[in-house]
C-alpha cells in the first residue's frame, strides 16, 4: 500500500525538521511531501535536508491551497492513503496511528483528529477559538448529521477516495470546516477519532482572537451558501 505523508508549511523553518523525523520514526515508510506555501525563510531548504519531497508554491496561497497541493501529488502519484500532519509541530506523529486506523480498517475514509471527542489531556487552543470551534461543531454536526467536536482539526487520514475528492476541490481560508461539509455532502464516510495536540513551539497561528470571530462569520456564510450549491460532486474531467 502507498501511503504519504501530507505537511502544508508556511515559515515554518523551525519546526519542519522535527515533524518530518518523527513522521520518519512513526512509519519509515510513509513517504512525505511537504508544501512550502511560499515561505520566506529556509523552510524548504531544511525540508530537503531531511529527506522529504518539497513543493514550493510560487507564492503564498493559504492553508486550503497548500493542503489542496499536498493532495493533488497524492492523487497523481496514485497513493492509497495519505496522513495530514502540519509542518509546526501541533500534531503529534506517534499518534497518527489512532487516525489511520479506522481508514486502514476499511470503515471510513476520511478520520479526523480531534481534541474534544474524549477527555484527553493537552493543547486546546485559545479561549476565543475554542469558543469558534464550539460553535461551528454545533452547527456543523446539524448540518452533516453526525457529532462533530473538533472542527479545525487538520490532523487527518483519509483513503484513495477521500485523496481524490481533496484532490479536486478544497476549500480556502479556514479550510477544514468546510471541508468537513463537503466531505459530508460527497456522502464519504468520515469519523473523529480522539488525539492530543501540542502548542506551537515557535512562530505564531494565523488566527488571533479577532480574526477568529472574522473567520467564524466568514465560515459560516460559505457553509450556508454552499449548502445551495447544486453541482455538489464535480464531474469526471472538470476542475
Ligand atoms: N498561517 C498559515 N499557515 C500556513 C499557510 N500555508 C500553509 N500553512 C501551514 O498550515 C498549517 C496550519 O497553519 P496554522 O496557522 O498553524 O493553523 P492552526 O493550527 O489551525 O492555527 C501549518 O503547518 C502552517 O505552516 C499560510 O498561508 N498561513
Ligand atoms: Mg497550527
Amino acid at each position: 500500500m502507498r501511503r504519504i505523508a501530507v505537511v502544508p508549511a508556511f515559515n515554518e523553518q523551525q519546526n519542519v525538521g522535527r515533524v518530518i523525523e518523527e513522521i520518519r520514526a512513526f512509519d519509515p515508510g510513509l513517504d512525505i511531501v511537504v508544501v512550502d506555501d511560499g515561505s520566506v525563510d529556509a523552510t524548504a531548504a531544511v525540508a530537503r535536508q531531511h529527506g522529504a519531497t518539497v513543493l514550493r508554491l510560487p507564492f503564498n496561497l493559504g492553508i486550503g491551497g497548500a493542503v489542496q497541493t499536498g493532495f493533488r501529488y497524492a492523487f497523481e502519484h496514485e497513493y492509497d492513503l495519505a496522513v495530514r500532519v502540519d509542518g509546526d509541530g501541533q500534531h503529534d506523529p506517534s499518534q497518527l496511528d489512532r487516525v489511520i486506523a479506522p481508514v486502514l480498517a476499511g470503515e471510513a475514509d476520511i478520520a479526523v483528529g480531534s481534541r474534544f471527542v474524549a477527555d484527553v489531556e493537552g493543547y486546546r487552543s485559545s479561549r476565543s477559538r475554542r469558543l469558534g470551534i464550539r460553535l461551528l461543531a454545533v452547527v456543523v454536526s446539524r448540518i452533516v448529521g453526525r457529532r462533530v467536536t473538533d472542527t479545525t482539526s487538520g490532523f487527518q487520514a483519509l483513503n484513495r477516495k477521500g485523496i481524490a475528492l481533496f484532490a479536486r476541490d478544497y476549500p480556502h481560508d479556514y479550510p477544514e470546516v468546510e471541508a468537513t461539509v463537503m466531505v459530508s455532502r460527497h456522502r464519504l464516510r468520515a469519523v473523529e477519532v480522539p488525539v492530543s495536540m501540542r502548542e506551537r513551539s515557535s512562530g505564531r497561528s494565523s488566527i488571533t482572537a479577532m480574526r477568529s470571530i472574522y473567520y467564524m462569520v466568514k465560515v459560516l456564510l460559505a457553509i450556508f451558501v454552499g449548502l445551495f450549491r447544486r453541482n455538489v460532486v464535480p464531474e469526471e474531467g472538470t476542475s
